[in-house]
This record gives C-alpha cells, sequence and structure tokens, in this order.
C-alpha cells in the first residue's frame, strides 16, 4: 500500500517485505567486514543507535563532525561493496514514489538495541538535496517523529514496521526527524533489534 504522508513522503508499506531475508542475511555479511560501532557525535557523545555502511560512500561521525567517507575509519578499508539487491529496491522504491533513476552511492545501516533512539535532526550532510533518501526498516517496530522545517515545529508520530519503505524528497527532504526510544520487544527475525537502511545519493 502506498501512502502520502506529506508533500514528498510516500510510504510504501510492506514494500522489502519479499526480500526480507535476503535483506537481512546481506546485512550480516556487510557487518561481518565492517563491524556495526557506536559512532561518537563532534560534541563527544557516543551514539545510542549502532551503526555501518556499504556503498561507495559512507556516513561517519567523530569529533571533526559529519561527513561522507570512502573508507571505513575502524578498518582502515573500503565500506563493503552495496549488494545489488539493495540498489534495486532503493531504485524501485524510489521509482514507485516518483523518482525515476535513483542510484544511492551510499547505504548507511542503523541498528537499534532496546533504549537506543535517534534525536531530532535534519539530513543535509548530501551535496545534491535534489535526490530521495529512501529508508526501510526491519525488525521491531519504532516511533519514527516526524516534525517541520524548523526544529520547534510540532512532531507527528508514526509507526514505521518491519519491511516497510519510506521515500523522502522534494518538500520533506529537509524536515526535521528523529526515532523514539526503542521500546524492549522481539521480532521473529532479529530479536530484540531494529535495523533502518538509509540510501543516499550523497555527492
Ligand atoms: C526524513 N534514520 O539515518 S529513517 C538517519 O530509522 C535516520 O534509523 C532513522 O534518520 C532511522 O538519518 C529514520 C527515516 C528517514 C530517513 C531520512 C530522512 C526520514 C527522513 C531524511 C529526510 C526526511
Ligand atoms: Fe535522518
Amino acid at each position: 500500500a502506498r501512502l502520502n504522508l506529506d508533500p514528498g513522503a510516500e510510504l510504501l508499506g510492506g514494500f522489502a517485505l519479499p526480500i526480507e531475508h535476503a535483506l537481512l542475511d546481506a546485512i550480516a555479511t556487510i557487518a561481518a567486514a565492517a563491524p556495526f560501532r557506536h559512532l561518537e557525535t563532534p560534541g563527544g557523545r557516543r551514539m545510542s543507535v549502532a551503526m555501518t555502511n556499504a556503498g561507495r560512500l559512507g556516513w561517519v561521525s567523530d569529533r571533526l563532525g559529519y561527513r561522507y567517507d570512502p573508507t571505513d575509519p575502524l578498518t582502515g578499508q573500503a565500506w563493503p561493496v552495496m549488494p545489488a539487491l539493495f540498489a534495486a529496491l532503493a531504485r524501485n522504491a524510489a521509482a514507485a514514489a516518483g523518482y525515476d533513476g535513483f542510484a544511492p552511492e551510499a547505504c548507511l545501516i542503523n541498528r537499534y538495541e532496546p533504549g537506543a533512539r535517534l534525536t531530532l535532526h535534519q539530513d543535509r550532510d548530501e551535496r545534491n538535496l535534489d535526490q530521495p533518501i529512501v529508508s526501510v526498516s526491519l525488525g521491531v517496530d519504532a516511533r519514527f517523529l516526524w516534525g517541520g522545517l524548523a526544529r520547534s515545529d510540532r512532531t507527528r508520530r508514526i509507526a514505521l514496521h518491519h519491511g516497510d519503505v519510506v521515500v523522502w524528497g522534494g518538500p520533506a527532504r529537509l524536515v526535521f526527524h528523529g526515532i523514539n526510544t526503542l521500546a524492549a520487544s522481539t521480532h521473529a527475525l532479529t530479536g530484540g533489534l531494529r535495523y533502518n537502511l538509509t540510501f543516499r545519493q550523497a555527492t
């Protein structure tokens, strides 16, 4: 089912379900080469969400700031290649939401344990803001916080379930958003964990 959440934001409910096992297998393969780690914010705080990346570029944070980097700082190696399955899913989801030719360079993989959260933020580290961001939720349900173009705008809460894909573009591209503290819960395929893939064209 396709649901317009707001101008520019399309929720494709269950879009990733047909390939749920393949996606989770690919995450495990990526994490074997580029382990999940808790990055440090520029302000020196340890993020509660653990992250890794696949693709030509990966999103990283440290005391110097946020950036896209072709090298994993933990291993000194290039990030694992983006699986063809990931790129195809992102491309097909973007097309279903009206964005043809989406070719992501970066896939950030977020892993939430119970208690992990992502505070309200904008995604503005990408050079090309005309391109959408595609996000894929797997595992335990989350409450997504969705605000406006100012940090102080009121937020809505939207449930994101296993297999949901959201395409964020146009007027929705710079909205403030976050993830509420993950509740202790269980999913048959991921145990207590939630994963989120975000696909971006960074340059
Ligand atoms: C709305 N991730 O990695 S996905 C992030 O579930 C991030 O891990 C969350 O926010 C997560 O930056 C939320 C939904 C999402 C992703 C990017 C967006 C919503 C967005 C960019 C612009 C507007
Ligand atoms: Fe974000």
